[in-house]
């Protein structure tokens, strides 16, 4: 698979490298590596509008000066590559259209959800990053791995690992960092870079979302709303929730965190969960959501007020 992918690439005019919506660490590192190997011929796509721009952490990823977003993309790609990306729900607006119109079209990624919507499928889910992924495809394919790569590389398998603190780490994730820190990245100025620039704002806002979180099943559930009013409020945007449901997960008796964002104009709920034990996909999937064990989500057409209490009558299930 490896080199097929490989030949694809060297064969391609022109490639447009697609990240999946609400980016994370994981998906823009993994594509700015592609971008530095593949170089000019490349593209990378942020799902978002120009003006909303480079999510804040990652503005430090200098492979995505030049990226694409959903109003600045053009129809001009003969070759897809979507990276992190675990459904082609993930792929939106006029992306969405140019996707299911190619006939060319790579799906690299460590989902286990992911139903190898590709032409070419490089999905290995037991992986703990797409990261990781494209570091052994790297390695595979005797492919050097430059710093700038490197740099990206890392950022993205430290930032799906929470830290290296997950259960998807496996010591094979840390031979990889292993390697890329021997590149000579300086791995505590990435660190820095994805966890220490927030916004006042965001740090703010979460503290207030955090502070009104409910409590159900002797504290085993914890789940907080937040609506379009309180982020206007804040000045927020999506990207500044992140991290919320982590925070609630943290607490001691918390099995299951759930965060839920309104939006009140699609009348539809995005939900996002984090669990200790309990298997997330069981209760994400029956919502046409996806996603990992301890990390999962899904958009339920409902108020938040409704989705909650069918979130909750799942999760009763699985604790019962
Ligand atoms: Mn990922």
């Amino acid at each position: 698979m490896e080199s097929k992918i490989l030949e694809k690439i060297n064969a391609a005019k022109k490639i447009l490298i697609i990240t999946h919506v609400n980016p994370d660490g994981d998906t823009l590192g993994s594509a700015v590596s592609l971008k530095e190997f593949i170089k000019d011929r490349a593209d990378i796509l942020i799902q978002t509008k120009k003006e909303v721009g480079i999510p804040y952490s990652y503005k430090f990823l200098e492979g995505l000066k030049d990226a694409k977003f959903l109003d600045t993309v053009k129809d001009e790609y003969d070759l897809l590559i979507a990276v992190d990306v675990a459904s082609v729900d993930r792929i939106v607006d006029f992306a969405r259209e140019i996707f299911d119109k190619s006939n060319n079209k790579i799906n690299i990624d460590h989902h286990k959800t992911n139903n190898n919507y590709g032409n070419l499928n490089l999905v290995k889910g037991g992986y703990s990053s797409t990261g990781e992924v494209l570091y052994d495809f790297y390695q595979a394919l005797n492919i050097k791995i430059n710093k700038k790569m490197a740099e990206a590389l890392y950022a993205a398998i430290l930032t799906d690992t929470g830290c290296f603190k997950y259960e998807n780490v496996t010591p094979d994730t840390f031979i990889a960092a292993s390697c890329l820190a021997k590149t000579g990245i300086n791995t505590s100025n990435i660190a820095k870079e994805c966890y220490d620039k927030k916004p006042k704002s965001m740090v703010t806002f979460q503290a207030n979302v955090v502070s009104n979180a409910k409590f159900v099943m002797d504290d085993r559930v914890c789940y907080a709303i937040i609506t379009d009013d309180l982020m206007k409020k804040y000045k927020v945007s999506n990207e500044h929730t992140e991290g919320i449901a982590e925070t609630l997960r943290s607490i001691n008796s918390v099995d299951i965190s759930i965060v839920l964002k309104e939006n009140k104009e699609k009348n539809s709920t995005k939900v996002s969960l984090r669990s200790k034990t309990i298997d997330l996909t069981q209760i994400t999937e029956r919502f046409f959501g996806g996603g990992h064990k301890m990390a999962a989500g899904c958009t339920i057409k409902k108020p938040a007020s409704v989705a909650i209490e069918l979130i909750l009558d799942e999760i009763y299930k699985c604790l019962k």
